[in-house]
């Protein structure tokens, strides 16, 4: 049986040490009885979260199981991003590259090309921007264990707690890599590196895309249901929220303004802004938020830590995305089973093909943010 331990609802979350409230130990879904003195609370889940806008469930994902083979993807796919810009061998053009450590290496990836790899990487983000250029033919960013991610059982249980069994992931799923100052450095060298001539075969280079400080630095107060084609439906997106590492107080750490999701599409309420929960992280833990829950993050004011997280959105079966041209797909039906996706390489081909096509013909809603 579900045991869920709900932390006491503190009237300041903050009292309760940087464990914020609304927080749920779920340290497992299925089975560990409560650990914590409080009796479990009367109040549901999705009570809570419909109250609050926001629910931190704890321990959901196992790290080694479910986490480390994406960060090795990850971590491979950015070397392979290295060579891919490179016209030579890593080795002639930055001679301690195979002595750097992820963030340092993810950082020379960004530096060499001035940012415009977060348009490979993030597309549902980028693909809005003015400089936004397709990667032709470099290796995907929509790797199977992100499809294995997205559609983790134990995130699909929390997401239908919330809105039932019937879920449909729209195409938005984003990275975000909060390096340190000591990590931008080795950015700051790649770039100067990449204006050597004939160094780049410079498959993205550009202006950076516009929204690059959003995914490596703090990111400023805004809402996820943010409209596409005009069409969606609205309302009911859940954002799931998967730090991959630990995001503290002074490791960019993500921040709730509690209950604003209830007050609609409005300007961000400066006034509340000490209402603000800032929320720690632990890989294995997921924060689940309200499509119109104002959110931040804090920067990354540590030596030389690294946060990284992926926030992955689902909406009930049936809902409009207004996203029409980018893949999404069924992840769970328990009334029609047959409806689900579980081919993860299906799900990466999707994406190829939507994006070559997009290249190919038209962006339908792109170029209009600066
Ligand atoms: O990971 C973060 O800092 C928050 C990112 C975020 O809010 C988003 O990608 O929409
Ligand atoms: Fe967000």
């Amino acid at each position: 049986m579900q045991r869920i331990i709900h932390q006491n609802l503190a009237k300041n979350p903050r009292d309760l040490n940087g464990v914020c409230s609304p927080c749920v130990l779920m340290s497992n879904f299925t089975h560990n009885e409560p650990t914590a003195t409080q009796p479990p609370a009367m109040v549901s889940n999705r009570d809570l979260f419909l109250r609050e806008g926001y629910l931190v469930l704890r321990g959901v994902l196992d790290s080694d199981r479910d986490l480390a083979p994406i960060a090795a993807t990850y971590s491979k796919l950015v070397d392979d991003l290295v060579e891919y810009a490179l016209v030579g061998e890593i080795s002639a053009a930055i001679p301690d590259y195979s002595t750097l450590n992820f963030p340092e290496r993810f950082a020379t990836l960004v530096g060499l090309t001035r940012g415009s790899v977060f348009d490979h990487l993030d597309p549902p983000l980028n693909v809005y921007g003015k400089g936004y250029r397709r990667w032709p033919n470099a290796p995907s960013a929509q790797p199977a264990e992100l499809f294995d991610l997205i559609s983790h059982p134990r995130i699909l249980d929390a997401v239908e707690q919330l809105i039932g069994p019937e879920i449909c992931v729209p195409p938005l799923q984003h990275i975000n890599i909060k390096l340190a100052a000591s990590h931008m450095q080795k950015a700051q060298r790649a770039e100067r590196l990449s204006c050597r001539p004939g160094l780049l075969h410079a498959p993205g280079l550009g202006p950076p895309p516009f929204i690059q400080a959003f995914q490596m630095n703090r990111t400023p107060w805004h809402i996820d249901e943010y409209p596409g084609l005009g069409d969606e439906s609205g309302h009911h997106y859940i954002n799931v929220w998967v730090p991959m590492t630990q995001a503290s107080p002074e490791c960019a750490p993500l921040v709730v303004l509690p209950r604003s999701h209830l007050n609609g599409f409005c300007d961000f309420p400066v006034e509340r802004e000490n209402e603000a929960v800032v929320l720690d992280g632990q890989p294995g833990d997921i924060v689940l938020m309200a499509g119109k829950l104002f959110h931040s993050s804090k920067g990354n004011r540590t030596e030389n830590s690294f946060r990284w997280a992926f926030n992955m959105r689902y909406l009930p079966v049936g809902y409009l995305c207004g996203r029409p041209y980018l893949p999404c797909f069924v992840a769970r039906s328990r009334k029609s089973p047959e409806d689900q996706l579980r081919d993860p390489k299906l799900w990466s081909n999707y994406w190829d093909a939507a994006l070559d096509y997009l290249d190919r013909y038209l962006y339908p809603l792109t170029h209009v943010l600066e």
